[in-house]
């Protein structure tokens, strides 16, 4: 049925870009199949798309449920979004089709696709999010060239209508994985595990949670060491329920001593989470898809027995099968005084696979074999920076107005800044609201040089989505604004155009905090 409508929508609709209008044509929704955040007693990965000859095609629906939910929908069911695996080199090909009901001036059901991290072209047709919307009824078509020379790593796609993301992407959990191939090949070890991809949403609605889950929730003190569960003071999310590609705690299976690798994106609107497996360490390989050892003189892999992950982050490392039965966990994270809620909770247990107790040999992580990177802007040594920056996010006292350097977003403004094409430069974005934010910044990566004006050191990793801490008061009643100092990096000459920056937490980017830039 989907297929019928689809061709007959083909037929009415083409349209692209900004201005162009709804067709107004009454469609029937089709019975989807399945919806999301089902309970599964098993980990699943998302159904894959694969490029043939240089080109990835996928065609994807926005769609929404009986309650008006927007959701993907792929291959007829609703809530699913491929996971798309392209080489360098390789186009990726979207047809998207906006099949939401026609809009209200409240809920305009307008859409359009991100392209999150990849350093690709920011005009229309690729990765545009400023121009390129279809209302109700339209096609979108993007064709997004992946430079030869990109990094292998996660990246992922979801919606970005100014003023609906969070309702899209963070609530309706419209958001799939984009693997740029290449990390197994960098490091060989790697591509003797099993890889898993775990798309973690938290989309609207208190979710079904099996009793059991409950139960044994309670082995776990899921806080912080030392603080009890209540300690976090944000509070519970009652509005949310966290998924795993799609599913509430679901069982991955993992001998033990097994090691696998996981690929994991924050794909939240508003949930920071502090991912831990209690009784293991973390191997990390990449963050925001960037192998770690990219900035020359970094290491290949970093242990960690905890990771912070803002909405819109991307963390990949190895880890192996603990002996029991043990949750994939995030810690309560304090988002300030008056942030959201980010408390404990359990995204998955890892478990020996049905009948399979026995130990597997572990894989030695050390010494490590490492095949050359692709050469590129990330692996080059920063010049001194162009030019310096400040640039301030605010929101007034009742937290419904967001702002950046004063202002709320509108689309059509003048860019904030202009940047010259190939220079670094050096920004210093400073927070000056009682909760965090989450800096990001569309096709560019950055290091970060400085937290609160503590320097943070070498070694340099990139990242494209990183917290700014909330401001913090003073003894004689003053604030000092939280801060970060980054490294940015517009040398590549693919990167020319006007595109954003932002706050991550989509609710926030809805309410104005977001910004132009043009790259000249
Ligand atoms: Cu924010």
């Amino acid at each position: 049925m989907l297929k019928a409508l689809w061709s007959l929508c083909v037929l009415l609709l083409a349209s692209f870009g900004a201005g162009a209008q709804p067709a107004g044509e009454t469609v029937r929704l089709p019975t989807f199949s399945r919806v999301a955040a089902a309970t599964s007693p098993t980990f699943q990965d998302p159904p894959v798309i694969v490029s043939q000859h240089g080109v990835a095609f996928v065609q994807i629906f926005a769609a929404a449920s009986g309650s008006g939910t927007p959701a993907f929908v792929y291959e007829g069911s609703f809530g699913v979004a491929p996971t798309v695996r392209v080489n360098p080199g390789d186009t990726i090909k979207f047809q998207y089709f906006n099949y939401l009901p026609s809009g209200t001036p409240t809920v305009m059901n307008m859409t359009n696709l991100h392209f999150h991290g990849l350093r690709v072209s920011p005009l229309p047709g690729s990765d545009d999010v400023l121009d390129t919307l279809a209302a109700p009824g339209q096609i979108l078509n993007y064709s997004v060239l992946i430079p030869a020379n990109h990094p292998p790593g996660l990246y992922w796609y979801h919606t970005h209508p100014h003023g609906e993301t969070n309702l899209q992407t963070g609530e309706g959990a419209m958001s799939g994985a984009i693997v740029i191939e290449g990390l197994q090949t960098h490091l060989p070890v790697l591509a003797t595990m099993t890889e898993r991809i775990l798309v973690i949403r938290a989309p609207l609605g208190a979710g079904k949670i099996d009793p059991t889950i409950i139960r044994r929730h309670r082995l776990w003190t899921i806080a912080p060491p030392g603080q009890p569960p209540s300690a976090c003071a944000n509070g519970p999310d009652t509005a949310h329920t966290l998924t795993v590609n799609g599913y509430v705690v679901p069982t991955i299976g993992i001998a033990p001593n097994e090691a696998q690798l996981f690929r994991v994106v924050n794909a939240t609107g508003q949930r920071t989470l502090d991912l831990s497996i209690p009784t293991e360490t973390l191997y990390i390989v990449a963050l925001d898809g960037v192998p770690l050892d990219t900035y020359p003189g970094s290491p290949s892999m970093l242990a960690v027995r905890h990771i912070v992950v803002p909405p819109a982050g991307r963390v990949e490392f190895v880890v192996y099968g603990p002996p029991q039965e043990t949750p994939l966990m995030t810690s309560c994270y304090y988002t300030g005084p008056v942030g959201d809620p980010d408390p404990a909770a359990i995204l998955a247990w890892l478990r020996p696979p049905g009948g399979l107790q026995r130990e597997a040999r572990p894989v030695a992580l050390s010494p490590l074999r490492v095949n050359p990177l692709p050469r590129n802007w990330l692996s080059t040594a920063l010049p001194p920076p162009a030019q310096e920056r400040t640039t301030v996010f605010s929101e007034n006292a009742a937290g419904t107005q967001f702002f950046i350097d004063g202002k709320q977003f509108t689309p059509g403004e003048p860019p904030r800044f202009i940047i010259k094409s190939g220079t670094v430069e050096e920004w210093t974005v400073l927070n000056e609201t009682n909760e965090i934010h989450d800096f990001h910044i569309h096709q560019v990566h950055f290091i970060v040089e400085a937290i609160n004006g503590l320097p943070l050191p070498p070694p340099y990793f990139w990242y494209d989505s990183f917290i700014i801490p909330y401001q913090t008061k003073n003894a004689d009643g003053t604030t000092t604004p939280g801060s970060l100092k980054l490294l940015l990096d517009f040398r590549d000459p693919v990167i020319k155009g006007t595109f954003v920056y932002h706050c991550h937490l989509l609710d926030h980017e809805d309410k104005g905090m977001m910004a132009t830039i043009a790259v000249k």
